[in-house]
């Protein structure tokens, strides 16, 4: 049984700092698991263009406000508290915090835990 702590992460190549977001990868593709699990914080005020061209994500928010909208439909969905979505398609979208978002996101094929987005939005696909 793996047992771990989010304080445990902070501190190592597992919590990774981007621009418009901080991600700790509580599960990673050497955990064995098939998925790697994360906690995200989305920081207020911004937007990220997303594009997993290479993995399938689900995401579950679980504090702030914001939206998502997917790529050129104009339509933003809110999101808040108890919202999923998951990226079935691979879904190119825009994600927008209105206040600091905390989301519990699932990756599947897993990451190995230190990715940062290209500049396409996506993670590489190298080891997937
Ligand atoms: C929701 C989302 O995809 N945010 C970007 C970071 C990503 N969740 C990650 O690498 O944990």
């Amino acid at each position: 049984m793996i047992i771990r702590h989010l304080s445990e992460i902070a501190q190592t190549e597992q919590a990774v700092h981007a621009e418009t977001w901080s991600s700790f990868r509580l599960l990673t593709k050497k955990d064995g698991m098939g998925f790697s699990m994360h906690e995200t914080w989305i920081h207020a005020g911004t937007e990220t263009h997303i594009w997993y061209k290479h993995h399938l994500e689900a995401v579950y928010c679980i504090e702030g406000e914001g939206e998502i909208e997917p790529y050129g439909s104009g339509q933003p969905i809110p999101i808040q508290p108890g919202m999923l979505y998951a990226l079935n398609d691979h879904d190119r979208h825009l994600l927008r915090a209105t206040s600091k978002l905390r989301l519990i996101c699932v990756f599947n094929p897993p990451l190995r835990g230190d990715e940062r987005h290209g500049s396409d939005g996506a993670y590489p696909a190298e080891d997937v």
